[in-house]
């Protein structure tokens, strides 16, 4: 990632970004507040819904795959935000893919699922037309952390922070001003899911620091069928993340069914 980085930012300066920013067309989309909203409204776990083409533990989820086409399924199916790969390597995503979603018209907020290990990448994100992204604890250490937040309120963007574990999880809630904690229920050395991580990480005293800062709790990955969804529910999570039981399903309108 750092290579692929290295080389996009000679053609992209930072100079030029921020100033692509200074005109740009979409003013950021609330992405905490469709989430709030639709929990809300429905009394379920509001939906991020996963434009993915291919994961490394699954391959390819879906021939026929267009990602403009999935994401106004998933719209018109009910979703309150959509999370779109852009990583190639691994996911066979793209930033083409995200800034066409954008620009056919879809309200939902967007999230950029990326690798993000450089700043960078958060002006880049944001003149595609995210409205989100993703910062994984596992790969960031804490200042790293601290600094893309601040820039990320700077420019627009809203901070998904994922964690595997409670080491994660307690390095995340010693810092300020995070909105939205992401659970992966995926092992990111095995590939194994296990959906009972969200209930472990929050139990307790996690949950209760949890409740008092108002952190909407997301749960991700792995997640099925109903039961998965009523079970992270019980745990304590206002939204999920869900892609591979919904992009293969033959009509993704149609959301998780049993
Ligand atoms: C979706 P699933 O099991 O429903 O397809 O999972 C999402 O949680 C997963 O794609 C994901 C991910 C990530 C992908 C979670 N964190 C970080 C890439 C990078």
């Amino acid at each position: 990632k750092d290579v692929e980085v290295t080389q996009m930012k000679e053609k992209h300066t930072i100079d030029s970004l921020k100033k692509a920013l200074e005109s740009a067309s979409h003013p950021p989309r609330d992405f905490v507040g469709a989430l709030k909203a639709s929990y809300l409204r429905t009394g379920f776990p509001g939906l991020i819904a996963e434009v993915k083409k291919a994961s490394p533990s699954r391959g390819v989820l879906r021939e026929d795959f267009d990602p403009v086409e999935v994401a106004k399924a998933y719209e018109k199916g009910g979703a309150a935000c959509l999370s779109v790969l852009t990583d190639a390597k691994y996911f066979q995503g793209s930033f083409e893919n995200l800034e066409a979603i954008r620009n056919a018209g879809v309200q939902c907020p967007l999230l950029c699922k990326e690798f993000i290990v450089d700043a960078w990448q958060l002006y880049y994100a944001r003149t595609k037309g995210a409205d989100a992204v993703l910062l994984i604890a596992a790969v960031l250490p804490d200042l790293d952390i601290k600094h893309m937040i601040q820039i990320c309120k700077m420019i627009g963007l809203t901070a998904l922070v994922e964690v595997h574990d409670e080491t994660e999880m307690d390095r995340m809630l010693a810092i300020d001003g995070i909105q939205l904690i992401g659970i992966n229920n995926r092992n990111l050395e095995t590939f194994k899911v296990d959906i009972s991580n969200t209930m472990r990480l929050l139990e307790g005293k996690r949950g209760e620091k949890i409740r008092k800062k108002e952190i909407i709790v997301v749960g991700e990955s792995g997640l099925f069928t109903p039961d998965d969804i009523s079970y992270v529910q019980e745990a304590g999570v206002k939204a999920i993340l869900v892609g591979e039981s919904i992009v293969k399903q033959k009509d993704p309108t149609q959301g998780i069914k049993q």
